[in-house]
């Protein structure tokens, strides 16, 4: 049997992973384990109505529109209220913080976990069947266990995440998430219902042949932007871009490549939102080896103001982030 770097055999159930990880903190409670178990059990159930949306009166719009002024798909309304109950029923989170909500969800204040999620990234692509996904941060509280949670207890920067992950509902579903000690991957098995190791110990290679961006605003790009999607092209270099994040970094991370969302002028501070999108996927990033930047600094040490903060995001192999954030104007 092929045993992994970590010494664990491929095909290890995620449960079993988990307890081998816990156990070798002294300290752990089982708490942590007990909430990745519960988001695991939610990526499960969301999983199932992700496969079948064709076939329910499951997508297509609601007609209402999220915190974010994006129209909400059916789907995006059922995966929040998954994870949501999940979360609520699991017993370790004291609040969620939601793309799909404006305002924190308090849950047990006896908790001493919080969360921020994105429970259907690339929901677009929803009626296209296209792969979307799911992101989840997780922080310690930092207000005392009892008390109602505070806002601080969220806008934590992405330094302090203690565990972070994202699910991928694409041609096979798969779990990846760090605590800080590497990145591994877990392939559903749908006969089992069960998470098993599949990638233990990803690292993403420090160069590639693939740039994500969309190129559609590419006149509304900062010149140094322009010139680095010109000098892609110039190397020959893979344009890969489907409009679901968790799909394309994914890709990314697995192959070597980045991910660019610019600022542009209509969109001064990006698109993608810092707390619940790029912090995560910047933990697992330099988890793997990559980098997540917005330009400037490491996205995990930008300080969150507000719940749904947005920020550029330049996502990905080491050395082609470095290469993209050198043109940018060092009195910028
Ligand atoms: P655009 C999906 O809405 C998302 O948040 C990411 O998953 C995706 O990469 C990006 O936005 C697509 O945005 O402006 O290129 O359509």
């Amino acid at each position: 049997m092929n045993k992994s770097k970590l010494g664990l055999p491929i095909g290890t159930t995620l449960d079993r992973f988990i307890k081998r990880k816990e156990e070798e903190f002294s300290y752990a409670t089982g708490e942590l384990s007990q909430l990745l178990r519960d988001i695991a059990l939610a990526g499960k159930i969301i999983n199932k109505e992700v496969n079948k949306s064709g076939l329910l009166d499951i997508t297509g719009g609601v007609g209402g529109k999220n915190v974010q002024g994006e129209d909400q798909q059916k789907l995006d309304v059922v995966a929040n209220i998954r994870f949501t109950r999940a979360l609520k029923n699991g017993g370790m989170t004291c609040a969620i913080v939601s793309e799909e909500n404006r305002k924190i969800i308090h849950l047990n204040p006896n908790c001493r976990y919080v969360a921020a999620i994105d429970p259907l990234d690339g929901s677009s692509n929803i009626d296209v069947n296209v792969s979307i996904g799911t992101i989840f941060s997780i922080y310690k509280r930092i207000s005392p266990v009892g008390s109602r949670v505070r806002e601080e207890d969220i806008l934590q920067k992405g330094t302090e995440q203690v565990a972070a992950g994202y699910i991928l509902y694409g041609s096979s579903t798969m779990l990846v998430y760090t605590t800080g000690r590497g990145t591994h991957g877990f392939t559903l098995e749908p006969s089992l219902g069960e998470f098993v190791l599949s990638h233990d110990s990803i690292t993403c290679p420090e160069n590639g042949k693939i740039y994500s961006i969309n190129e559609g605003n590419f006149y509304k790009f900062d010149p140094w932007v322009r010139e680095y999607i010109e000098e892609c092209k110039q190397n020959q270099l893979s344009a890969r871009y489907i409009g679901s994040l968790v799909a394309d970094f994914h890709r990314n991370m697995m192959k070597g490549g980045i991910y660019l969302y610019p600022n542009t002028e209509k969109d001064p501070n990006g698109k993608l939102r810092l707390l619940y999108e790029c912090n995560a996927l910047g933990f697992i990033a330099e988890q793997s080896g990559g980098l997540a930047t917005d330009g400037h600094q490491r996205i995990m040490t930008i300080q969150p103001e507000t719940l749904h903060q947005r920020t550029p995001l330049y996502l990905g192999s080491a050395k082609m982030v470095e290469k993209a954030v050198s043109l940018i104007p060092a009195t910028l």
